[in-house]
């Protein structure tokens, strides 16, 4: 089940500030998602470092996990065990799983596709395997997440075949590479409808680089009706222009009365650029990896927490920030006067000891940020005034922490 009501648009939206901005709520099996939204990443069934209660006390409304990882390990018999993914990590709201497509393709050499799936060694106790638009069907449908994703091929930026390898892909590489993800995309609707799953399945734009091809993709897609669309195949090593260029093309053309994802993007400028275009969702593993290794996001600009400069700096990542991390338990901001957040010199001082709480409260301090955005995003969208939002976003940003 599936249901997504358009609330609003930006008043902008058509005009010469091109803003494609929406405003919705999207109704899923385990409950509601105001968009746009950001999707915190639990890829093996866990959002690295960070308890569920302290997610849902952060705002997060959905999450991801994972396919082909939770395939591998704990496996569908623990999976069919606990009737899903939902019981066995103890998260009640709406989940996201990938398709396994692009982890599989992550692995790099170690792949070989053919039309009807992906072989591969596992990388857990190398047993060869196998993953189809089918078998991703069937343990999306045993993991019961709320929306799946289609089996897909990501493209990749620079080719993989032998003898244009470490080129751009070619035109002719992104096509087939585009038309067989159409075709898997048909085959995991029909698997998806033969296993009465009750939940809801997106496909995946493809085409890489190519404008045209993107359209392809996308008529590809309308013409089997899904009842949601994601953008793929961006943020994988393009210039920053390319991507741009591509999200600027597609993200308008996306179909009004249906959710708009795009899959793996990115920094908070990118996310504030997709929302502009259309997007409606978005999942990274920007905030939490960064955390792990000390980079923590805030209004005035990106900081290193490594930094020599923080060592006795009593002020915390962000002044502005109502996170369990800077702001401590009564959740008063610096800025508003709350002195029970941890100091930039404590968590300097964890990082440098290697202690746990470090990456903990910086993936907790990060999370809440790109969720805090995107509630700004709402409220702006609500109040009529995500133009203004916009520049003193960036204004913000270019202000230096
Ligand atoms: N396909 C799938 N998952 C993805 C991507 C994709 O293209 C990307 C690309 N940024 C991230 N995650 N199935
Ligand atoms: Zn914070």
């Amino acid at each position: 089940m599936l249901k997504f009501e358009l609330l609003k648009t930006d008043p902008a939206e058509g005009s010469y500030l091109g803003s494609h901005a929406r405003r919705g709520t999207l109704t899923l099996n385990h409950g509601v998602v105001q968009t746009p939204i950001f999707m915190p990443v639990g890829t093996y069934g866990t959002v690295k470092g960070v308890m569920p209660q302290s997610l849902h006390d952060m705002g997060a409304q959905i999450i991801l996990g994972n396919t082909f990882h939770l395939w591998m390990r704990p496996g569908l018999d623990v999976m069919e065990k606990f009737g899903g993914l939902h019981q066995f990590e103890k998260w009640d709201k709406p989940i996201l799983t990938d398709s396994g497509g692009f982890q599989v393709w992550s692995l790099g050499e170690m792949r070989k596709i053919s039309e009807e799936g992906v072989k591969f060694a596992s990388p857990v106790n190398g047993d060869k395997l196998f993953l189809t638009p089918e078998i991703s069907m069937q343990i999306q449908t045993t993991l019961n997440s709320d929306i799946v994703m289609q089996f897909d091929e990501c493209t990749p930026y620079l080719s993989v075949e032998p003898k244009t390898k470490g080129l751009v892909t070619t035109e002719r590489e992104a096509r087939s590479s585009m038309e067989l993800s159409l075709r898997w995309a048909k085959r995991c609707q029909e698997e998806f409808a033969r296993l009465n799953n009750p939940n809801a399945l997106f496909g995946i734009v493809q085409g890489g680089m190519h404008e045209h091809l993107r359209d392809e993709s996308l008529a590809g897609l309308e013409a089997l009706d899904f009842p949601g669309i994601a953008v793929g195949g961006l943020s994988v090593g393009e210039p920053k222009e390319d991507m741009m260029r591509v999200l600027k093309h597609i993200g308008p053309k996306l179909p009004k009365h249906k959710p708009h994802y795009l899959m793996g993007v990115g920094t908070p400028e990118d996310l504030i650029a997709g929302v502009q275009n259309g997007i409606d969702m978005f999942d990274c593993v920007m905030p939490t990896r960064n955390a792990r290794n000390g980079t923590l996001f805030s209004r005035y600009g990106d900081l290193k927490i490594r930094n020599a400069r923080h060592k006795s700096d009593p002020q915390p990542l962000d002044v502005t920030c109502t996170c369990h991390a800077c702001a401590g338990k009564s959740g008063v901001s610096w800025a508003d006067g709350g002195r029970d957040g941890f100091s930039r010199a404590y968590l300097h001082h964890l990082d440098r000891c290697g202690e746990m709480l470090g990456p903990m409260l910086a993936s907790i301090h990060n999370l809440h940020y790109y969720l805090n955005l995107m509630q700004e995003v709402r409220d702006a969208l609500d109040a009529g005034t995500f133009g203004a939002f916009v520049n003193q976003f960036h204004t913000d940003r270019a202000r230096g922490v």
